[in-house]
C-alpha cells in the first residue's frame, strides 16, 4: 500500500501531460485512440470510430480523477454512500462529461480540426436506458449531484444487456423492439474481470450443530452465479471527484460444467451458462406494476448480494471490523427492489461472519435507509412465499426469524394489538403467504422517506401509517430534484448562456442563484431575448417532429407537452379528451377563436398494459383525424413523438411552453419531469399532486395553472360513491367526445377499438378523469388566454425558471447527507482544474 501511493502520484503527474484538456492535446488523444485502440486511421475511420476514440480520450481524463478519488476514499477514514438501485436511466455520457470536465468548446475545436462535427459524434452514442422512468432517472441525477457535491459514493446496480425497449409506432400502435445498446461496444465502462462474487440461488438448507454446540445453517445452492463488476466513472461538475457506478453482469462460474459434459448431457451443461447469463440480460419494462416472476427476484437478489459482498470486502480490506460496517457505508434502498438486502446482510453477518443474531440485527438496522417512491397498491412488491423459498430458501428462514422477533417487540409495544401486528408483519397471514418487501425494508432501516412533501405525508397516513405510529422518528421527507447540468446546461445551452449573461455561472452549482433573474422578469428586452431562445428551441423540435413523424407543426403555436410513462393515473386520456373538445368547438364553429396549439405526447407503455397501449392508439388516432381536417386549418396539431428516452427528453423540454402534470391527486409520488420543464421556462397546468404542490408554492400561484380535485376531495368523492356516468351525462362536450370515440369517428368507423378504454372511463374511472374534465378544460382556456399576452407569458416563464432553485438534485442530496447519511464532502486534490482547460 505505502509504496503504491508514491507510484500512483507519479503516474498522476506524468499522465497529466497526456490527459491535458487543451484542443491540441485532445486532438492527439483522439488520434491515438483511433490508431492504437481501434486500429483505424482517418481515411477509413467511420463516425462511430471517431465517437469511440473521442469517448476513450474523455474517459482517460475521467480515470485520472477517478483514480485520485478512489485512492482518497480508501485511505481516508471516509464514510461512503452506497446507493442501491435496480435501475439507472443515465442517458448519453459523452456530452455530459464534456460539460462536467469543462472542455466542450475545446473538444469542438479538436473535432473540427479533424474534419468532424462534434454534434454528429455525440449523436452516435447509444444511450444506456437501464431504467423505466422516474425512479431510474432520479438515481442518475443523484449520481451526478453526489459527485458534484464531492460526496464519496458508489452506485450499485445491474448491467442489463438489454435496457428499456425501443418504441416504434406502427398503424398508431406501440411496437416494442429490443434495446441492443451494447452492440457497438460501450467505451464508458471498465470490466473488472478479477472482481467477481459468487451468488447462490435455489437449493435447500441443512441445519447442524457445530463443535461448540452452536446452531448452524448450511445453504446448499441449486446453482451458483458469478457477478462481474463493470465500473462507469461518474464525474462531478468542475470538481475532481469522480465516483463509481458499479453494475453487475451475471455469468456462469465456469464456461460450462465439464462433469455434465462428460456424462453426455451437453445441452444441460450449456444451458446452465444460459440460465446464469439470463439474470442480467433484460430490464423488466414494468413501471408501477409488480411482476411476480422468479427471474425478477433473482435479479434483485443477484445485484444486492454482489454489492453487499463488495462493500464488506472493501470495509474489511481497510482493516475495518465487521461490527462497524455502518461506519464505512450507509446503504440507501431505492424503493423496495433492493430490500432483500436486509435479509442478505443478516445472512452474511450470521452465517458467514458468525456474528450473533442480535448484534447482526443492530448492525443491519444502522446500515440501511429506505426511500419509498409510490403509493399505488399494485406497485408494492410482495413475493409468494413458495416462489421466494424456491429461489432463496435460507433467506426465507432468516425473514421468518426476523419477523418472529420483530413481532414479539411489536406485541409488547402495542400491548398485543392484533391489527397492528398483522399489518406490520413481514409475512402476510392467510393461506397464501406473501413476503412484503416494504415491511422488510421498514423493519430493517433506520430511516424511511417519501419523495415529495405531500407524498411523505400520505405515506404516514396510508400505506405506512402503522409504521409511523410506532416509529415516527424514522420518517422524513426528501423532495426529489434533478440535475441542472444535464437538464439545463447540456440540453438547453442557449437558455443557459442567456441566464449566465445576466447572473453569471454560479447558478449551475447553486441553483438558488436563479432568483437573480427575477429582477429581469419585467424587462421587455430580456423578455424578448428569452422568448427568442424559446422560439429557437421550438423550431429545432419542429424539425425533429417533421423528420420523425412527418407532421408539420408551427413553432409559434403553443407547445403543450405531456411526456412521461403512459399510465391511467397520469391521465393522458384527460388531455386527449380536451383535444377532442377543442376540435369539436372548431368543427361546430369554424371561425371560433382558438389559440393555435401543438399537443405533444411521448412515453412508453408497459408491453403488458393493455389500457396504456390503447391510450397511445387513441392519441395517434385523434392525431390522424385532427391533423388532416381542413376545417381545423392547422390551429391544433397532435403529435405522438415515438421512443421517449433521455435523449429525446433533452430535445423536448427546452421547447415546451406548457407542462402537463395532470395526475389524479395523491397518485404521483413526486414527478421530476415537472421540475425539468419548469426550469426550462414551461408553465405548468397541474393538479395538487406530488411535487407540483411545492413547485406551485415556489413559482407562485399566479404563475401556475391549477385545476382538479385535491387528494382529500378525491377520497371524499370515492367514499360518497363516485359515478363517472353522471359526469358524462352532465357535460355535453365530454359526452360528445366520448360518443365520438365510441362511434369510431377516430378509428375509421370501427367503434370497438376503444371499447375497453371507454368502459373503464364510464363505469370504473378509478382515476377520476371525468370528475376533473370540466375544471381542466376551464383552466386550459386560461392557459390560451395567457399565451395571447406575450409579455405576461414571458414574465411567467422567466419567473418559473427563476424560482426553481429548490428542485436541484444538489439540494436533495444535501438533505439526504445532512439528515440521513451523515456524510460530508471530501474534496479530491489533483491539479488546478481551470488552468488546465486552456
Ligand atoms: C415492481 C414494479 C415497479 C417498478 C418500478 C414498481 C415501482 C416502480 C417505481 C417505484 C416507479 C417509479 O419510477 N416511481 C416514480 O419515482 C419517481 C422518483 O421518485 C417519482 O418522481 C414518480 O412520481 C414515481 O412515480
Amino acid at each position: 500500500m505505502k509504496s503504491s501511493t508514491k507510484d500512483t502520484e507519479s503516474i498522476l503527474t506524468r499522465e497529466e501531460t497526456r490527459t491535458g484538456l487543451g484542443p491540441e492535446t485532445l486532438k492527439r488523444a483522439i488520434l491515438n485512440h483511433l490508431f492504437y485502440n481501434q486500429g483505424k486511421f482517418p481515411e477509413i475511420a467511420t463516425r462511430n470510430d471517431y465517437y469511440m476514440a473521442m469517448s476513450f480520450a474523455v474517459r482517460d481524463r475521467l480515470l485520472q480523477r477517478w483514480v485520485a478519488s478512489v485512492k482518497k476514499y480508501l485511505n481516508a477514514d471516509q464514510k461512503i454512500v452506497s446507493y442501491l438501485s435496480a435501475e439507472y436511466l443515465l442517458g448519453p455520457h459523452l456530452a455530459n462529461n464534456l460539460i462536467n470536465l469543462g472542455i466542450y468548446e475545446n473538444m469542438e475545436k479538436a473535432s473540427n480540426s479533424l474534419g468532424m462535427n462534434l454534434d454528429w459524434l455525440i449523436a452516435k452514442e447509444q444511450e444506456p436506458g437501464l431504467g423505466n422512468g422516474g425512479l431510474g432517472r432520479l438515481a442518475a441525477c443523484y449520481m451526478d449531484s453526489l459527485a458534484t457535491l464531492e460526496i464519496p459514493a458508489i452506485g450499485y446496480g445491474i448491467r442489463y444487456q438489454f435496457g428499456i425497449f425501443e418504441q416504434d409506432i406502427k398503424d398508431g400502435w406501440q411496437i416494442e423492439d429490443t434495446d441492443n445498446w451494447l452492440r457497438r461496444g460501450n467505451p464508458w465502462e471498465i470490466a473488472k474481470r478479477e472482481l467477481g462474487y459468487d451468488v447462490k440461488l435455489g437449493g435447500y438448507v441443512q441445519h447442524y450443530t457445530d463443535i461448540n454446540g452452536k446452531f448452524k445453517a448450511n445453504w446448499i445452492p441449486g446453482m451458483i452465479v458469478k457477478g462481474i463488476a463493470y465500473d462507469t466513472p461518474i464525474l462531478g461538475y468542475r470538481v475532481n471527484t469522480c465516483n463509481t457506478l458499479r453494475l453487475w453482469k451475471s455469468e456462469a462460474p465456469k464456461s460450462f460444467d465439464f462433469q455434465t459434459f462428460n456424462q453426455g448431457l451437453y445441452s444441460g451443461a450449456v444451458s446452465d451458462k444460459t440460465v446464469c447469463e439470463n439474470i442480467s440480460k433484460v430490464l423488466y419494462p414494468n413501471d408501477e406494476q409488480r411482476e411476480g416472476k422468479i427471474l425478477r427476484l433473482q435479479q434483485q437478489y443477484f445485484f444486492v448480494s454482489c454489492s453487499l459482498q463488495d462493500m464488506i470486502a472493501i470495509h474489511l480490506s481497510q482493516g475495518g471490523k465487521i461490527e462497524r460496517f455502518y461506519d464505512k457505508f450507509v446503504v440507501q434502498l431505492n424503493d423496495t427492489h433492493p430490500a432483500i438486502g436486509v435479509a442478505e446482510m443478516m445472512r452474511l453477518l450470521v452465517d458467514v461472519y458468525e456474528v450473533e443474531w442480535d448484534l447482526a440485527w443492530d448492525i443491519t438496522k444502522k446500515s440501511f435507509a429506505y426511500t419509498n417512491h409510490t403509493l399505488l397498491p399494485e406497485a408494492l412488491e410482495t413475493w409468494d412465499q413458495d416462489l421466494f423459498q424456491s429461489v432463496l430458501p435460507r433467506h426465507l428462514e432468516i425473514i421468518q426469524e426476523i419477523n418472529r422477533r420483530f413481532l414479539d417487540e411489536v406485541t409488547i409495544r402495542t400491548y398485543g394489538d392484533q391489527d397492528l401486528i398483522s399489518s406490520l408483519s413481514i409475512i402476510s397471514d392467510g393461506p397464501w403467504k406473501k413476503i412484503r418487501m416494504a415491511n422488510l425494508a421498514c423493519a430493517g432501516s433506520f430511516a424511511i422517506n417519501g419523495v415529495a412533501a405531500l407524498h411523505s405525508e400520505l405515506l404516514k397516513k396510508t400505506v405506512l401509517k402503522d409504521w409511523y405510529q410506532l416509529w415516527p422518528e424514522k420518517f422524513s421527507n426528501k423532495t426529489n430534484g434533478v440535475t441542472p447540468r444535464r437538464w439545463m446546461v447540456l440540453s438547453n445551452p442557449k437558455l443557459s448562456s442567456l441566464i449566465s449573461s445576466k447572473i453569471g455561472e454560479g447558478w449551475i452549482k447553486n441553483l438558488d442563484e436563479l432568483t437573480g433573474l427575477e429582477q429581469y422578469a419585467d424587462d421587455p428586452s430580456f423578455q424578448q431575448e428569452w422568448m427568442v431562445v424559446k422560439h429557437e428551441m421550438k423550431k429545432d423540435l419542429a424539425k425533429r417532429i417533421l423528420q420523425r413523424t412527418k407532421i408539420k407543426v408551427d413553432p409559434s403555436s403553443i407547445f403543450d407537452v405531456h411526456v412521461k410513462r403512459i399510465h391511467e393515473y397520469k391521465r393522458q386520456h384527460l388531455n386527449i379528451l380536451h383535444v377532442i373538445a377543442l376540435y369539436n368547438r372548431i368543427k361546430q364553429n369554424p371561425d371560433a377563436e382558438v389559440v393555435p396549439r401543438t399537443f405533444i405526447f411521448a412515453g412508453k407503455a408497459a408491453p403488458g398494459y393493455h389500457l396504456a397501449k390503447l391510450m397511445i392508439k387513441l392519441i395517434t388516432s385523434v392525431a390522424d383525424v385532427v391533423n388532416q381536417d381542413p376545417i381545423v386549418k392547422d390551429r391544433i396539431k397532435v403529435v405522438f413523438y415515438p421512443n421517449y428516452n433521455v435523449t429525446n427528453a433533452q430535445r423536448i423540454y427546452p421547447a415546451a411552453d406548457v407542462s402537463e402534470q395532470i395526475s389524479t391527486a395523491g397518485k404521483e409520488a413526486s414527478g421530476t419531469g415537472n421540475m425539468k420543464l419548469s426550469m426550462n421556462g414551461a408553465l405548468t397546468i397541474g393538479t395538487l399532486d406530488g411535487a407540483n404542490v411545492e413547485i406551485r408554492d415556489c413559482v407562485g400561484a399566479e404563475n401556475f395553472f391549477l385545476f382538479g380535485l385535491t387528494e382529500e376531495e378525491v377520497q371524499q368523492k370515492k367514499s360518497e360513491g363516485y359515478n363517472p356516468f353522471d359526469y358524462y351525462m352532465a357535460n355535453p362536450e365530454l359526452k360528445l367526445a366520448i360518443d365520438q370515440i365510441n362511434s369510431g369517428y377516430f378509428s375509421h368507423m370501427n367503434g370497438s377499438v376503444f371499447k375497453d378504454l371507454i368502459n373503464s372511463l364510464l363505469y370504473h374511472d378509478q382515476y377520476l378523469v371525468l370528475a376533473d374534465f370540466e375544471s381542466y378544460v376551464a383552466e386550459q382556456e386560461r392557459v390560451a388566454e395567457a399565451y395571447k399576452d406575450k409579455q405576461r407569458w414571458a414574465k411567467m416563464s422567466i419567473l418559473n425558471a427563476a424560482r426553481m432553485g429548490k428542485f436541484s438534485s444538489d439540494r436533495s442530496i444535501k438533505d439526504y447527507c445532512d439528515d440521513i447519511w451523515k456524510v460530508g464532502p471530501s474534496p479530491v486534490e489533483l491539479v488546478d482544474f481551470h488552468q488546465k482547460t486552456q
